[in-house]
């Protein structure tokens, strides 16, 4: 397999890296302080003005932002363009029920779209190529992202979204298919589903990238063995860009981050300081080149390290490490981002509940499930039958409206959820990531 890439781009010296890095944090943080107040302020309670950054060396002085900054400025307020040059807006849950919304720029598109062709091109997709996109579509960024992406590359795109397996592995075939996009464990399914109908032969797919939940090299490894195609693994988060911030070349050893675009530093997530390479911490991000949401010191939450070393591929863009988790509560089921305080506050809504609830996360058949074990009143239990069933009903109907899942509800009686000494616990992920 020829793999290409964009050497001016990937394979620069640290030096060009850092001269570049600089330059354009520069910009943007000029673009954040003068046109947007929230940020403006933000900068001036930490005593920092635009001319004290005058390098990356400089990142420190910058004060971080977290996915509360974004809930306080709901919907738009971190937007640094002018509504009349927002060309798209998509958002993702955030920790109390109201949305993340981000907005693009025709360039942050543009830009995005290269970094998605990028990254496709690590695992050896091109023009020619046929690639069925199978995150979902809509306000979450998987299917628009990697449809952009891949048409930027000038493969031919198949939109099928999820939801129906069988149309997808039928069209597989029958088109000839050779990349796919999609989360691993949908991925998995796919392939049980391909084996079971005896099509593993039949379908001349070569490539995947994978993304949008936390998942393991073993079951890349079983990805490809099953596949016998070579699997990737894409990250990406909506307040970034979206899938393609980095991505895994040929070698596995590690996701080349867009360092171009997306500035990243590792910190312990309780001092805050930053953490030296190959320590695990959480990984943060400044965006360099976008419009729309520049954000500074974004702390993603999640786990890993990260390497300055050269690639065997060539490439010099440093590389995090699969990801070890999250630092905090944030649930990914079915590729949709879930908080228990989502679920919670949903419950208190409703009243006839207490607070008392346990989710239990399991995978069957690949694909992820969610029970939610709700505490009522004793009284529900005397009741009507029928009334006891309306209740799930309406619980189950609740909590979907909040998370935007399809969850199983199970009422039981008062002080059956075990209670916690410490922090409470409300999540029994079942999911074994092998
Ligand atoms: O999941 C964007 C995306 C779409 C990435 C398609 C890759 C492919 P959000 O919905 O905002 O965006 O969720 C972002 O998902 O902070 C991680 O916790 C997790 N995540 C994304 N990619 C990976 C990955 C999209 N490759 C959150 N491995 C992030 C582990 C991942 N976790």
């Amino acid at each position: 397999m020829t793999v290409i890439w964009n050497e001016a781009k990937e394979c620069m010296s640290r030096d060009e890296m850092t001269a570049l890095q600089s330059k354009r944090l520069v910009k943007a943080v000029n673009r954040v302080y003068h046109n947007v107040e929230y940020y403006r302020k933000k900068m001036q309670q930490a005593g920092v003005e635009p001319g004290d950054i005058r390098g990356i060396e400089d990142i420190d002085k910058l004060p971080y932002t977290t996915k509360d900054d974004l809930r306080d400025t709901y919907p738009f307020g971190l937007f640094a363009a002018p509504q009349s040059e927002i060309v798209r807006i998509h958002a993702s849950s955030g920790t109390t029920g109201k949305a993340t919304v981000v907005g693009y720029t025709r360039k942050d598109i543009e830009i995005w779209s290269e970094c998605v062709a990028r990254a496709l091109t690590m695992a050896g997709i091109g023009r020619g190529d046929t690639i069925q996109v199978a995150y979902g579509y809509g306000l979450f960024t998987g299917g628009l992202g990697a449809h952009y992406g891949a048409e930027h590359l000038g493969a031919t795109v198949v939109p099928m979204s999820t939801g129906n397996t069988k149309k997808l592995t039928t069209m597989m075939k029958d088109f000839g298919v050779t990349g796919i996009a999609c989360t691993p464990s949908y991925l998995l399914h796919i392939a049980e589903t391909l084996e079971a109908d005896g099509d593993i032969e039949n379908i001349k797919l070569k490539a995947a990238i994978c993304g949008a939940e936390p998942w393991t090299e073993q079951m890349r490894l079983q990805i490809e063995e099953k596949l016998h195609i070579s699997a990737h693994d894409i990250y990406g988060l909506s307040e970034i860009m979206g899938p393609g911030v980095a991505c895994d070349c040929q070698y596995h050893k590690g996701l080349h981050v867009y360092e171009d675009h997306f500035l990243p530093e590792i910190i312990d997530p309780e001092t805050l300081r930053p953490i030296g390479a190959g320590e695990t911490g959480e990984l943060v991000f400044t965006t360099l080149t976008k419009e729309g949401i520049p954000l500074i010191r974004y702390r993603t939450k999640d786990l890993t390290s990260i390497s300055y070393d050269k690639c065997e591929c060539g490439r010099t863009l440093a590389r995090i490490s699969r990801f070890k988790g999250r630092s905090d509560d944030m649930l990914i089921i079915r590729g949709v981002n879930v908080f228990p305080s989502q679920v919670e506050a949903a419950l208190l809504e409703m009243g006839e509940t207490t607070p008392h609830y346990m989710m239990i996360v399991d995978r069957v058949n690949n694909l992820d499930t969610l029970e939610v074990q709700v505490e009522v009143e004793e009284r529900f239990f005397s009741d009507e039958i029928k009334e006891l069933e309306n209740l799930t009903k309406k619980i189950a109907h609740t909590i979907q409206q909040a998370i935007g899942l399809a969850v199983k509800v199970k009422l039981v009686e008062p002080r059956t959820i075990e209670r916690s000494m410490g922090k409470a616990v409300h999540v029994i992920d079942k999911r074994k990531l092998v």
